[in-house]
């Protein structure tokens, strides 16, 4: 963005590397052994993820844009998250809390140093510019899955946060009807936007219609209680495969005591709620549910409409509230809650169809596979995005409440397994119109 003066940049990378560090210590204040055990074998150790986010900040910061010599080259192949599964990881010979944290701060002072001092016109502005945006959004991606981590450890909690706000929307319809047409899907124009939202492009979307609010924890458990987890009528066959080889029958963390459904939330056991959205499903179970309500999921196109499409002016919108930066008036985002508002909790955050809580709460699961969009180009590095291409991962939309407001956007996509259920993950629905709807 050549309009930025290269002082801004600064600033604002400065700050959005201190924000992610802050929250980085505070998932990482905790005892040795908290540290370095493995509290879930689909998580790394949380000293692993602290020590991987310096190590990615020295390669992009310190020796691609700084030009400087490596701290520690030694450890590059320890940090990589291709050479070790996340199971592996704590047989390895992992820096140890004191040094992991020594290492980290050493990075960000010549990281910040960089930062002084790094030419910033023109192409290398932008580049530079860029690389800081991308560190900060991988500290903050790490941050969640770090949170993630913090929700599958047993034990008294160790995280506290007040509870969201509970403001209720006005009357709102059940669902919102998006006519046919054409919209701008991704962006070319967002500075610190990821190789994978990249470029901008013009979609025909048919007309469809989607849930103003995701699906509730209460809808959810009616299903479940209606059976839904034993009727293969609901499950693709890989779904209901997986369900039954793992004895899946509730929302991961969800167990049924005393004629109602509990969960347990970073060490607290607290009975369901019934209008928060329901959390911790897999793509599968999303699937199963919009099949047994007669719906189906959206696709991302069709989400990233509703999200960011302003009919009045053609134009796609950064954020479905407008263009301004995220604000707490707009989305549940950053860790400031430890959980999901209630639905209609945000009504300064809607779409100007009118569709609540697009970004924050909850990633919403879609039906389209991860792919690039025409014209793709992998930035900087292939095993950002590029790699996990090719039909294997489903898209996420809109962030939970654990992401930081730096690391979503109208346009970011993320990615998982169809299997995956302890990330911060719910849905909404969607289904065609009727023949004369909309
Ligand atoms: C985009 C969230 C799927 O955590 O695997 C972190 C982000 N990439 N380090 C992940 C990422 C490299 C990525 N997701
Ligand atoms: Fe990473």
């Amino acid at each position: 963005n050549g309009n930025v003066a290269p002082e801004d940049i600064r600033v604002r990378a400065a700050a959005a590397l201190e924000r992610a560090r802050t929250r980085t210590a505070a998932l990482t204040d905790i005892d040795d052994d908290e540290l370095t055990r493995q509290h879930s074998r689909l998580m790394s150790p949380l000293v692993w993820d602290l020590a991987h986010v310096g190590s990615q900040e020295e390669i992009w910061l310190v020796r691609d844009v700084g030009g400087r010599e490596p701290l520690r080259p030694d450890i590059d192949e320890l940090y990589d998250a291709f050479r070790h599964a996340r199971a592996d990881r704590p047989a390895l010979p992992l820096l140890g809390p004191a040094e992991a944290r020594a290492y980290v701060d050493q990075v960000r002072r010549k990281a910040l140093d960089t930062l002084e001092s790094a030419p910033m016109e023109g192409r290398r502005l932008t580049e530079s510019a860029f690389a800081f945006g991308m560190i900060a959004q991988h500290e903050q991606q790490h941050d969640e899955t770090m949170l993630a981590t913090h929700q599958l450890r047993r034990g008294e909690p160790l995280l506290h946060a007040p509870a969201p706000p509970v403001r209720r929307a006005g009357p709102a319809p059940e669902e919102v009807v998006v006519p046919a047409g054409r919209f701008v899907m991704g962006t070319s124009a967002e500075p610190w936007a990821l190789d994978n939202e990249r470029p901008a492009h013009e979609v025909f979307v048919d007309g469809f219609a989607i849930d103003t609010f995701p699906v509730t924890c209460d809808r959810y458990a009616a299903f479940v209680d209606a059976g839904g987890y034993r009727d293969p009528r609901w499950w693709s066959t890989e779904g209901w495969d997986y369900i039954t080889a793992h004895g899946i029958t509730a929302p991961r963390f969800w167990r049924f005591d005393g004629g109602r459904w509990w969960r347990r939330r970073f060490g607290v056991y607290e009975p369901v709620p019934d209008d928060e959205p329901v959390l911790h499903v897999s793509f599968h179970e999303a699937e199963a549910y919009a099949a047994w309500a007669g719906r189906r999921l959206p696709t991302e196109a069709e989400w990233e409409k509703a999200a960011r499409h302003d009919p009045a002016t053609g134009r796609s919108r950064r954020y479905p509230w407008g263009d301004d930066e995220p604000g707490p008036d707009h989305a549940n985002l950053g860790q400031r809650h430890l959980r999901p508002a209630p639905v209609g909790a945000y009504p300064a955050g809607a779409s100007p169809l009118g569709v609540h809580q697009l970004i924050g709460d909850v990633w919403e699961w879609t039906s389209s596979d991860f792919a690039g969009y025409p014209g793709f180009q992998a930035f900087p590095y292939a095993e950002y995005s590029e790699v996990f291409f090719g039909g294997r991962y489903k898209v996420l939309r809109g962030g939970s409440f654990g992401t930081d407001p730096v690391a979503i956007r109208g346009t970011f996509r993320n990615w998982d397994f169809p299997i995956r259920r302890q990330i911060f993950t719910g849905f909404r629905c969607a289904r065609d119109l009727a023949p004369g709807e909309g």
